[in-house]
């Protein structure tokens, strides 16, 4: 099949960035756009094709800049507004796209809407978020506590689905979607690929319904951004929808419906649990678990509805930590979920520390912590009568695990600031960096580079992308197999255990392998069969 022009976000490779951890270049102890650029070398010797970067605009950070007070400007402790556009073009002349996070359910308080907002009723920018007299019902947000909160001045409360220095906008509203409509185009004329858009399917809010996702008027309003400016700038874009099921995922991503490339759906993460502590609690999911949500979501005709494929982000555990068995296997582990990731259908996202398998960090205290929503848990699980030692062994699974220092080599703070970090440096990094990984030829590292390089010059891509999807031995208590049909038809086969296992595929040999050896799956090993 040839390439299909206006299909080319389905070749993309994404990297995903947290720049407060990725490159500290000024010694202040916080990453930066400069620190990036400065890692562009090494970003383009992995083959990705676009970098996400999570919030750069100015912000107070109460949510690692989820709280943006400025959608035009980079906050200084990123740099300059003129760091962003030597970025662009510099990543730009490695064939590396810039893909902004779009931040439209809700500002910081601090945003100039909220405070023109908060001056009255009357003010034009008091319609820009969602008010109300009385307190509608028991809405919590997402980190804890009420979904509304009081301003005396006005005698009126304001919805915030997440910290209340995050005051949701109002998108039934056409003059506040025609200012996001605005502020979109500004970046993408210079020269942004595309957005990874936050929260995306919370616009259609109808809180005092208790409405918070899937509203009745959310395609409504995708749609029409995606007329009034992703279409015209044939815009990349990827939503993250935690709610997301098969259903609602093609609503989205039917190219005929006009709204988005993809979506991220979180299915295979155990956020949702109904326990006691939800996701505090972490529960790994069994390899039939993961199979059945991931499979689930490959059986879509491709042209029907495209997939984001991906095993982390900011806001998850480090995926070698969420699904290990036996810490011994963690680069076997890491190199299983990368294959997967890139061979089956969708384009893969990879996130930071990823590719040399970054752990998690001992967490000593609570002063250690940084995220608004562990603290936030820290307080409500004592509250439900947890002693100090159990709300802070809970919080601890919480979204810093993520969020610590790229581990560059292993000098001081590892490489990632001059100064003290503004959280903690995972202790690692003695062993497991980027440097000694570059120099290891079996290391994770050089595996992502050699899994990336399959994926776009194996042979396969087409199928890859185009291919129908059938899953095999579904009744396997270890395997994760399947097969793409296609120009270029393969067969996918792995042993998503610690146990070794029969390789029920005998009569070939594999193009593309980890850990197969003879008729043996060894633990996470896998392989890739032409047809
Ligand atoms: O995440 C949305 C979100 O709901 C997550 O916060 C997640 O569900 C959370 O971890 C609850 O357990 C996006 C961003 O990715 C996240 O970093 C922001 O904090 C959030 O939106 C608000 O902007």
């Amino acid at each position: 099949m040839p390439l299909d022009k206006d299909s080319l976000y389905k070749y993309q490779i994404v990297y995903q960035i947290y720049p407060r951890s990725f490159k500290d270049s000024d010694g202040d102890g916080i990453g930066d756009i400069k620190g990036i650029i400065s890692k562009l070398d090494y970003l383009a010797s992995l083959g990705i094709t676009a970098l996400w970067l999570s919030p750069i605009f100015k912000s107070p950070m109460k949510d690692g800049g989820y709280d943006i007070s400025d959608y035009y400007h980079v906050d200084p402790m990123f740099g300059k507004d003129e760091d962003l556009f030597e970025l662009i073009k510099e990543a730009r002349d490695r064939g590396i796209n810039i893909i902004l996070d779009l931040v439209v359910n809700h500002t910081s308080d601090q945003h100039m809407w909220f405070q023109e907002a908060l001056k009255g009723k009357d003010n034009p920018y008091h319609d820009y978020y969602v008010w109300f007299d009385e307190i509608p019902n028991d809405l919590g947000s997402t980190f804890g506590g009420s979904a509304y909160e009081y301003v005396e001045s006005l005698g009126q409360y304001y919805l915030h689905l997440f910290a209340k220095q995050q005051p949701d906008l109002n998108w039934k509203n056409p003059k506040l979607r025609e200012e996001i409509y605005k502020m979109m185009a500004y970046w993408l004329d210079k020269g942004v690929y595309g957005f990874r858009m936050d929260v995306i399917e919370n616009l259609g809010k109808i809180p005092e319904q208790g409405i918070t996702v899937n509203g009745p008027h959310l395609h409504e309003y995708i749609h029409e951004m995606a007329k009034r400016v992703l279409t015209p700038h044939k815009a990349f874009s990827v939503g993250e929808c935690w709610c997301a099921d098969n259903t609602t995922r093609t609503l989205y991503t039917d190219p005929q419906r006009e709204e988005l490339n993809m979506v991220f759906q979180f299915g295979w993460f155990s956020q949702f649990n109904n326990t006691r502590f939800q996701k505090f609690e972490p529960r790994r999911f069994t390899v039939k678990e993961v199979r059945q949500v991931l499979f689930d979501q490959q059986i879509t005709e491709p042209r029907k509805s495209w997939n984001a494929n991906f095993f982390g982000n900011h806001d998850l555990p480090r995926s070698v930590i969420y699904f290990q068995e036996d810490p011994k296997y963690r680069d076997d582990l890491a190199k299983m979920l990368i294959s997967i990731n890139l061979l089956m259908g969708g384009t893969p996202y990879i996130y930071q520390g990823e590719e040399i398998a970054m752990g998690h960090p001992k967490w000593n205290s609570l002063d250690e912590l940084r995220d608004v929503e562990e603290l936030q848990h820290y307080e409500i699980f004592k509250g439900m009568g947890e002693n100090s030692e159990k709300a802070f062994a809970l919080v601890s699974h919480g979204r810093d695990n993520s969020r610590t220092p790229i581990l560059w080599n292993d000098q001081d703070n590892a490489g990632f600031t001059s100064n003290k970090p503004w959280i903690k440096v995972n202790e690692e990094y003695k062993t497991r960096n980027v440097k000694a990984q570059e120099s290891d030829p079996d290391s994770t590292l050089n595996f992502y580079r050699s899994a990336i390089r399959f994926r776009k010059y194996g042979g396969f891509l087409e199928s890859i992308i185009n291919g129908m999807f059938t899953p095999l031995y579904e009744e396997s208590e270890t395997l994760f197999a399947f097969h793409k049909d296609g120009d270029s038809p393969y067969t996918y086969i792995a042993n998503w255990s610690i146990k070794e296992v029969d390789n029920p595929i005998v009569d070939k040999s594999p193009v593309f392998s980890h850990g197969a050896i003879g008729n043996k799956l060894l633990p996470y090993g896998f392989a890739l069969y032409k047809d």
